[in-house]
């Protein structure tokens, strides 16, 4: 139980200094709204995104993507979920504040959109640009109700202040990619302690 003591306090310590008048807060302290619940997506459809345009604290760096509104297909965690295909591949990011030399674990829910060319969905998960891993997900049998999510987890070393977490589609030549939702980081524990202490 030691790592989750230290957990304990590290997040009473960001608690603070998130308290304290005057601290810099350049980037967020953890990564947020991992799953793109903000801004709302219409009901029933969703909101075609493009490179440069943002999905809350998250940026479409390159290509396109779709941000699935409430009630269109099944999200893993809430009501919005993002297809890293738009009218082709499409990449999102998010930047935020780190310990270096710190091991963070990240975790994600993965499914694929089933509405066409039902198969093997591919994509990235890449940390400052660098390709952690390669997923895939196969929508053969999958449908908006039942999207079959899985969860996925990816370790790294931040190496700065800062690290750029991103979801890349590389699904070339498709409006149907891979889908992903919830992710979340911890700092020290466990996966399977993740969510006592990731924000
Ligand atoms: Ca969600």
């Amino acid at each position: 139980m030691v790592a989750l003591r230290a957990c304990v306090t590290t997040v009473a310590a960001a608690g603070l200094l998130a308290l304290m008048p005057g601290a810099a807060l350049a980037a967020p302290v953890a990564l947020d709204d991992g799953s793109f619940e903000y801004p709302t997506a219409p009901a029933n459809s969703f909101s075609a995104l493009t490179a440069g345009q943002s999905i809350g604290p998250w940026t479409i760096d390159s290509g396109s993507v779709d941000l699935i509104g409430s009630g269109f297909w099944q999200a893993a965690d809430g009501k919005q979920s993002v297809d890293l295909n738009g009218q082709g591949p499409g990449k999102v990011s998010q930047t935020f504040t780190t310990t270096a030399g710190k091991t963070y674990t990240v975790s994600y829910a993965l499914a694929g959109n089933p509405a066409g060319n039902q198969g093997v969905k591919t994509g990235q998960v890449l940390v400052d640009g660098q390709d952690f891993q390669n997923f895939s997900f196969d929508t053969t049998g999958k449908s908006f109700a039942q999207m079959g999510y899985v969860g996925r987890q990816v370790t790294f070393v931040a190496t700065g202040a800062s690290t750029t977490l991103s979801f890349a589609s590389t699904t070339a030549s498709s409006a149907y990619g891979p889908v992903i939702d919830n992710v979340r980081i911890g700092s020290c524990c466990s996966c399977s302690s993740c969510s006592s202490c990731s924000g």
